[in-house]
Order: C-alpha cells, then structure tokens, then sequence
C-alpha cells in the first residue's frame, strides 16, 4: 500500500472519531466562585414570591402572639379552604407557600401524637382535621412549593426550657417531615423564651439562644429526613432573614455571609441586611413583611390592608434587590384570605406582569469592550437573548468591562434590570449606567450588588443607545440579563 494510501485509510477510521469529538466539545464556563448556591438555592432564587399564611388559634382571640393557654375549642373556621389559598396565591404568581403548622402559642395546625394541644380536640370537622394536610395537597393541586413553620418557642408546652422540651420539638419536625411528602422550605423563627402558659405554671423563662436548641443538630436532623429542603433561619444554613420585617433588603445584597457571626434570635440586622461580600456561605436572604399591620387576621385592620402600589415598592426592594419576597396574607376567622387582600394582591400581580412583560432590550445588539473569549459562550449578546442560562463574561482578569446596548430607534423606559449568572457566585461591587442624550453618553444611575436580580427606578429616558458600564466586581464580571422596561400607569396609583 503506499503511503498516500495508508493516510487516506487511517483517515476513513479516524474521522468519525474527530467529527464526533468536535461536535460534542463544549466550551469551559468562567470559572466559578469559591462560594456558589446549590442547584436547591438558585432554584429558589428564581420563584421571587413567596406566600407567608399566618393561621392559629390567635385568628380567633385577636391576638399576635397567643400565650398557650387558648383552649382548642376557639379554633373554628366556618369555612376554611386551603384550595382559596392556594388558588390565589398561584394567579397573584406566588410559587411557595408558607404555613404556620405552629406558632409560639403551641396550637398545632395538624393532630400531632406528641400534644393534645391541636386540631384533634377542636370542634372543625369534629376533631378529625388537619391543615397541614389539607394546606399540602392544596398547594401541590395548584402546582405550588410547600414551606412550613415550626417555632421553636413554644408558651404552651410545660417543658419549654428544658431538655425534654428539645425531643418533642424534633419529634414534631419528624412529624411534619415524614408525612407530609416533600417540604421545600422549613422557617425557624428567632422569637424565643419569655413569658407564657408553660403547662399553667404561668412563668417567665428565658433560653440560653446559643446552646438551647443546639441548631447545628436539628439542622442535620432535618436534612437527613428532607435532603432537599431549604432552612430558615437568621443564621440559614440555606436561607437567611433579611433582618427586618418591612420586606426591604439592603442597597447592596451580598448572597453570602459567615454563619459563624450570626446567632438566631439575637443577630447583628444590619449585617442580615447586606450579607457579606467576605461571607463563607451562600445564604440568600428573604424579605418577609405581611400585606397587613399585623401577622394575624385581625377584622379592625381590614382597611389598613397595603395597596397594590405599596407591594410593588416593597417588590422592587425585595426582588429588586436580590432578595425573595415573602408576603404574609392571613386567613381570616371564616379560613379564607379576606376580600381586600384578595383584591390587593391580584392587583399587585398585574401591575409587575404589566410593567415587565416588554423587554426593550430584546434581540438588540450589544457590544462588549471585553470579552472572555471570542466564543459564542461569552457573546456580548447574550444579555438580550431573554435566557437566564447564557451569560457575557468580561476576559479574565478584567474587572472594568463596559457593553453597549443598540436600541437601533429611540425608546422611552424607565426601569432597568440587571442579572448575574449566580450559579458562578456573585461578582458585581458596583455599575453605572449611561444613556446616550444630545450626542453625549451622560450618566443616569449607579449601583452596587447585582446577585439574581436587580431593579432599578429612574425618570423616563428617551435614547436609542444604553451602556452598562462595570466599575468593580470581586471577580471576573458576567451578565446573563439585561432589561428595559416602561412602568405600568399602575405603579403611579
Ligand atoms: C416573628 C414572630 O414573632 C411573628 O409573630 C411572625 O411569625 C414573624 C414572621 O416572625 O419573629
């Protein structure tokens, strides 16, 4: 055979292999921050709105926070019905729900076997019900994520304070995680010991907050029973509060922050409120806030319920800030969300779908001044192609990037979105945004952490060229969204 020959021959054998390895090649993604969330993590970043349905025996003695000496009997709800709930709360576009299986009166929402201070002895459905159950399969009908409350103090139960008080706890997370199917997010409250019913010793006790609950084992605990459960709780492991209650996360929302700094009931709120661009651990924080003064029903606050506009304020400082909004609609003494809430919350809803369902930015031409590579992968375009999962990444080692966004014709708008690709951690420390007005780039808003999502509210600006400009970042930058949008007439009301 000659040589000519023998090539051609190996070539024939060897050319599938390289066409299929040519094919199936796929360029690195940047590499990833040493602090990154979980596929669980990212996935709840993404819902944004969460619901917070507060319902105990305190809906029916008109209370905040019940002592634990309410007798079960006051627990009836005419009417209750989970599916009201989660029906509402799938058109407001709420993706979880949250319930208080117990709150610091003791009261459980499900006939636990370890009380009898529960549902089984109250007259709704002669004893034989369970909201917890019915609240599950409500959400799951309506294709809605499950969260449940289980607060850790407890003004009913005599042992509260002491070691025994521990193992009903757990038995009771047991309970709620074992029958219930698959629990997305679980709350640990920070409100803990003082004064209650305590089996009817009516006393004051106090907790030591950092050694009494021993929260590094429940939180192995309830892993081990739900692998893929989200925690709450000041300090996370998962999810941490926000550390306040008016659903407003920090100017600057960091995703991290060092756990070890954190006591739960006791933590720094300023710290909560930023996160910690030094953090050790991705934990997001959730803006929790109730759509009325209080976090129960309470019929004289009926007229006091926020208005549409303030929840689409409260949205842009919670979501808009790289936050998760988690809004508390209590069920009044019938079992239902009240009218007025109702009504609030579905205007809510058509507001934010109003004001951003029509990226201006869409498919338009973007030019980096950097870029990682010339590879598709990191295309400058990829900003305004509408998927979360493609992302611009400046060249590595660059920190200061601009991209420059070609409206092609004017277009007036007046909210901006920007978006990490978070699943490589967050980078962004600071940005500008500058607008091309009378033949000259002028500067027309500032900020500092992007993370998952950032909104931004200025005056109506009418240009045909926007440039995003970097201006520090903890790592090399990348941006997977970038968005215009002109406010709904709603958002003014
Ligand atoms: C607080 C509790 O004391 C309130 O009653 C409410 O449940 C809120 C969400 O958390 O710490």
């Amino acid at each position: 055979m000659s040589a000519k020959l023998i090539v051609h021959h190996l070539f024939l054998i060897l050319a599938p292999g390289i066409f299929l390895v040519s094919c199936s090649y796929q360029s690195p993604d940047i590499t990833p921050n040493n602090v990154v969330p979980s596929p669980q993590q990212i996935a709840y970043q993404e819902m944004e709105l969460i619901g917070f349905v507060h319902f105990t025996v305190n809906t029916f003695t008109d209370k905040e926070w019940g002592f634990g000496d309410e007798s079960p009997a006051i627990f009836n709800p005419g009417s209750l019905d989970t599916r009201q709930w989660a029906r509402v709360a799938k058109a407001a576009g709420l993706k979880e729900l949250i319930l208080t299986a117990k709150h610091h009166d003791g009261f459980c929402l499900w006939p636990s076997k370890y009380t009898e201070h529960s549902v089984k002895n109250s007259p709704w459905k002669n004893g034989h019900g369970d909201v917890v159950r019915d609240f599950v399969d409500a959400c799951r009908e309506y294709g809605l994520k499950v969260g449940l409350y289980l607060s850790p103090w407890d003004r009913n139960h005599a042992d509260y304070g002491k070691p025994e008080y521990l193992t009903y706890y757990r038995n009771q997370l047991r309970e709620l995680l074992t029958e219930y199917g698959e629990i997305s997010e679980i709350w640990f409250d920070g409100a803990n010991g003082g004064d209650g019913y305590y089996g009817g010793v009516n006393e004051e006790r106090r907790i030591d907050r950092e050694t009494y609950y021993n929260w590094p084992e429940v939180w192995q605990f309830v892993k081990k029973l739900q692998p893929n459960v989200l925690i709450f709780s000041d300090a996370g492991p998962d999810i941490r509060w926000i550390g306040n209650e008016h659903g407003f996360a920090g100017e600057t929302n960091w995703s991290l922050i060092d756990a070890s700094k954190v006591t739960v009931g006791a933590a720094d709120t300023k710290y909560l409120n930023s996160g910690d661009p030094k953090g050790t651990s991705w934990i997001a924080g959730e803006c929790d806030v109730s759509i009325r003064p209080g976090w129960f029903y309470h019929s004289d606050q009926d007229d006091k319920v926020k208005s549409p506009q303030e929840l689409v304020d409260i949205y842009y400082k919670s979501v808009g800030r790289n936050g998760t909004f988690l809004l508390n609609i209590p069920p009044d003494k019938r079992g239902l969300f009240h009218e007025n809430d109702v009504a609030s919350l579905n205007e809510f809803q058509r507001i934010v779908h109003e004001t951003f369902k029509k990226n201006l930015a869409i498919g338009k031409p973007v030019h980096a001044n950097s870029l990682q590579t010339d590879q598709e992968k990191f295309a400058a375009d990829n900003i305004t192609d509408e998927s979360l999962s493609s992302y611009w990444a400046a060249g590595e080692g660059i920190i200061n990037a601009s991209l420059e966004i070609n409206l092609g014709s004017p277009a007036i708008f007046d909210r901006l979105m920007l978006q990490e690709p978070i699943r490589f951690g967050q980078r962004i420390r600071e940005f500008s945004v500058k607008c091309w007005i009378d033949g000259a780039w002028q500067e027309i808003t500032r900020g500092t952490t992007v993370g998952y999502k950032r909104l931004l509210r200025i005056d109506p600006i009418e240009t045909n060229k926007v440039k995003l400009n970097i201006l520090d970042a903890d790592n090399t930058p990348a941006i997977s969204n970038f968005g215009l949008f002109k406010a709904s007439e709603g958002e003014k009301q």
